[in-house]
């Protein structure tokens, strides 16, 4: 398997998140990329290659013009205003009020996120692009025939959503994959995705599509982030009715909880038939993440890559979360070599 990393993702960093009201260094750092790519690189699994340029396309397929515009011109509306960085969003609508972008570069920011937790410095978009890149050339491995890739994304994607970011995420990898994918000739693409937060972007852009089916294993809504979607009763609506399955898990659920749902959900990816399957692969779910609540150990990876496996699917893992930085690799690493050991 081979693994698609740019460097380009460090000039997302020195960044700053709202964490138990107090603003604190970002959890989403550099640090989590370079301990996977070295975790990888010393299994062995096979060549890191660097990501080829796909242009702004693919993400038009599942973001909005308006949205990717402002991502692009966002540090320059900034710096043209003479703030110092780093750029946060701190004003969002309320049900009823209006659904107009704004001129001015906060009212954008709100227009264009549902949360504070995409911090924006210089460096930012041309690492968002570069995450898009790394997942378009994974996709470009699989189109080329290989049984598995694995597109080191970094910043994540899978809260992202058509038109806004939050939760770390500003284009949604994922999802820019499987459009890539259909629109290589693929039929059917299901997204598995195993972070530990509900993959609310995802989710949303899918859900009136029957091309896609979304499956989400995720903590709880009523008890965590994003708390206003990917709870249990959400299905898919119009021509996506029935291919969207949600397994929403309450905080200190461990493996044995958790491999159900998996087990489960590869039922139903199984059932479904895909040409690929995109794994959104977070590995938060760990005991020791710092800002999650489920109780997976290093070994039980093993096991979830393993599952995955007998689906006997072409493979695309996308890099989401996970946040314990000294346990990332091995987890990531644990999860591909079970999927290539089956
Ligand atoms: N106390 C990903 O894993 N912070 N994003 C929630 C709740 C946002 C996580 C804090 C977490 C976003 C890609
Ligand atoms: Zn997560």
């Amino acid at each position: 398997m081979q693994t698609v990393y740019s460097p380009r993702h460090h000039g997302h960093s020195g960044h700053v998140e709202l964490y138990n009201g107090q603003v604190v260094p970002a959890f989403e750092k550099p640090e989590r990329a370079e301990m996977i790519r070295a975790a990888v690189e010393a299994r062995g699994f096979g060549a890191t290659l660097a990501p080829t340029e796909h242009g702004l396309a693919p993400l038009l397929r599942v973001h909005d013009a308006a949205y990717v515009t402002f991502l692009s011109q966002l540090t320059e509306l900034w710096v043209a205003d003479g703030r110092p960085f780093p750029i946060l969003p701190s004003f969002w609508r309320a049900p009823g009020m209006r659904y107009i972008e704004p001129e001015t570069v906060d009212g954008k920011l709100g227009h264009f996120s549902f949360d504070a937790g995409c911090c924006f410095v210089a460096g930012t978009w041309d690492a968002i692009r570069s995450s898009a890149d790394v997942a378009l050339t994974g996709v470009d491995l699989i189109a080329a025939g290989a049984a598995s890739a694995f597109a080191l994304c970094r910043p994540p994607g899978h809260h992202a959503h058509a038109n806004a970011m939050g939760g770390y995420c500003f284009i949604n990898n994922a999802a820019v994959a499987a459009q890539a994918l259909l629109d290589g000739g693929s039929g059917r693409v299901a997204i598995l995705d195993v972070d530990y937060h509900h993959g609310n972007g995802t989710q949303s852009i899918f859900y009136d599509r029957a091309d896609v089916l979304v499956c989400n294993i995720h903590g709880d809504p009523r008890q965590e982030y994003p708390y206003f979607l990917g709870h249990a009763d959400e299905t898919g609506t119009g021509a996506g009715e029935g291919f969207n399955v949600n397994y929403p898990l309450r905080w200190g659920s461990g493996f044995d909880v958790w491999s159900q749902a998996l087990d489960e959900a590869c039922g139903r990816v199984a059932a479904y038939a895909p040409d690929v399957v995109v794994v959104s692969l977070g590995v938060d779910t760990f005991k020791d993440d710092p800002i999650s609540q489920f109780r997976l150990d290093s070994p039980d990876y093993l096991a979830i890559g393993a599952r995955i496996a007998r689906l006997n699917r072409p493979t695309l893992f996308v890099q989401e979360g996970g946040y314990a930085v000294e346990a990332i690799g091995v987890n990531v690493a644990n999860t591909l070599e079970g999927f290539l050991q089956r």
